[in-house]
């Protein structure tokens, strides 16, 4: 069996290689020819996707990558993990699934399982990608198979990769689910978790990933009033912690970054306003998360006014933009959004980030830089925005002058003037 992963993304292209690495040839189809060229060479545009996984599947022939979507017709299944961006207005963009879908029904052979992964709003797999795949006169449950099967991809986790994260699968008839269940089960070897509908699967992948936006935007608003009324937030949480059961830690931070979940959620307020549910708690939650940047600036001028220092202008040492700690990823990072406001105070920024070589903002590109002794001897400030396992935080304890950390970074630091979010 050939298999066929459409969009060669965070998601797609560490799928393909899994699939690969069980033994199956994959055509791996992008409409960016400059990705393909680079997988082509053996290049890999994604931290967690090492190269010589790539150069080994190409070179053994088990990996095609390709922009030519005629070759659609050599697979027998089809993984759609396309992007579904939002528009400003929280609106869904799911031109890239339509485009997918037609791509599918111009070039598909009979016989073929067709899954999408991509995260939507519930309803898409129905009510718009079976209508295209349907024009050919093709019958779903029996010439082709159509399911749905949310992605769960998490970046840079080593403990829970696609082997062992079950999958969640709804098709539109029940042969749809058996052979989409044979699929994850023979190629992935996964559990496969069959619910009744993809309306069931969309939905729930909105509910996994908008119960983490708002239980952060929860702790993230109780560290403002932590602040206002002298109380270790991080203490109260660890506290929290040892409830045995119903409870689970989520930690404060600079803001919500990533493709999942300050996105996934406009889903969810999107059906439910089609729908006239109102879904405040996702608008609030989303204030909240939004607001931290701004939080973190004026603790910042804070603290830096105890030292008798002003944050106009100010030398700052930014450590660390990625989204989340060792991946190189920065897409949403909240950390662009603290350094948008600190160089809005024309503040002289050096940004550390091993991971990353620059960091744009929609404003500048910035060179990332080393962290030495002598540029935290000159910073006024040292503010960790993500906390990278590789930093060498004993050289920032020992010679900052301030140390702001919204991470609560695990590092025991003794500096006199170490402050935590
Ligand atoms: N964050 C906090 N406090 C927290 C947890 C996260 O501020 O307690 C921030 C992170 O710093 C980051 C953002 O939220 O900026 C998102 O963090 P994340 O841990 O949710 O990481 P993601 O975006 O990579 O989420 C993925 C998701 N996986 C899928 O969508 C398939 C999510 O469902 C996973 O639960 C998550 O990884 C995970 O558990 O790491």
């Amino acid at each position: 069996a050939k298999i066929g992963v459409i969009g060669l993304g965070y998601v797609g292209l560490p799928l393909a290689l899994e699939i690969v690495n069980k033994g199956f040839q994959v055509i791996g189809f992008d409409k960016n020819d400059e990705k393909i060229d680079l997988l082509k060479n053996g290049q890999s545009y994604i931290a967690d996707m090492l190269e010589t996984n790539i150069q080994e599947a190409i070179h053994k022939e088990r990996f095609e990558p390709t922009d030519n979507f005629a070759k659609l017709a050599e697979v027998n299944v089809i993984i759609i993990c396309v992007p579904t961006p939002t528009a400003e207005d929280g609106t869904p963009n799911i031109t890239y699934i339509v485009d997918a879908a037609h791509a599918i029904e111009q070039n598909m052979s009979a016989d073929t399982l067709i899954i999408l992964e991509s995260t939507t709003y519930p309803g898409t797999t129905e009510d718009v990608v079976r209508p295209i795949l349907e024009k050919r006169e093709a019958v779903i449950g029996q010439d082709i198979f159509l399911a749905y099967s949310p992605e769960r991809v998490d970046p840079g986790n080593r403990n829970f990769t696609v082997t062992n994260t079950p999958k969640v699968v709804g098709g539109i008839s029940k042969s749809c689910v058996e052979v989409a269940r044979i699929f994850y089960e023979t190629v992935i070897n996964t559990n496969v978790y069959a619910v009744k509908s993809p309306k069931v699967a969309e939905m729930e992948k909105l509910l996994e990933n908008t119960f983490r936006q708002i239980n952060i935007a929860l702790v993230n608003e109780l560290s403002q009033l932590c602040y206002k009324m002298d109380i270790d937030v991080w203490e109260v949480i660890d506290a929290a912690s040892t409830k045995p059961y119903g409870f689970m830690p989520f930690t404060p931070g600079p803001g919500v970054g990533g493709h999942c979940i300050p996105v996934d959620p406009k889903y969810l307020l999107w059906a439910g306003q089609q729908h006239g549910i109102t879904a405040t708690l996702i608008e609030t939650a989303d204030k909240i998360n939004e607001s931290m940047p701004n939080f973190v600036v004026e603790r910042l001028a804070h603290y830096l006014i105890t030292q008798g220092k002003d944050l106009h202008e100010a030398e700052i040492v930014v450590i660390g933009v990625s989204y989340k700690p060792n991946i190189n990823d920065f897409r949403e990072s909240p950390a662009l959004d603290v350094i948008n406001i600190l160089r809005e105070n024309h503040c002289n920024l050096k940004i550390v980030d091993p991971f990353l070589e620059s960091v744009t903002t929609d404003e500048c590109t910035m060179h990332t830089v080393l962290l030495t002794k002598e540029l935290i001897l000159r910073a006024d400030a040292v503010l960790i925005l993500t906390n990278h396992s590789n930093i060498n935080y004993s050289l920032i304890d020992e010679h900052a002058a301030l140390i702001f950390d919204t991470r609560n970074t695990h590092y025991l630091f003794k500096n006199q003037n170490y402050y935590k979010l």
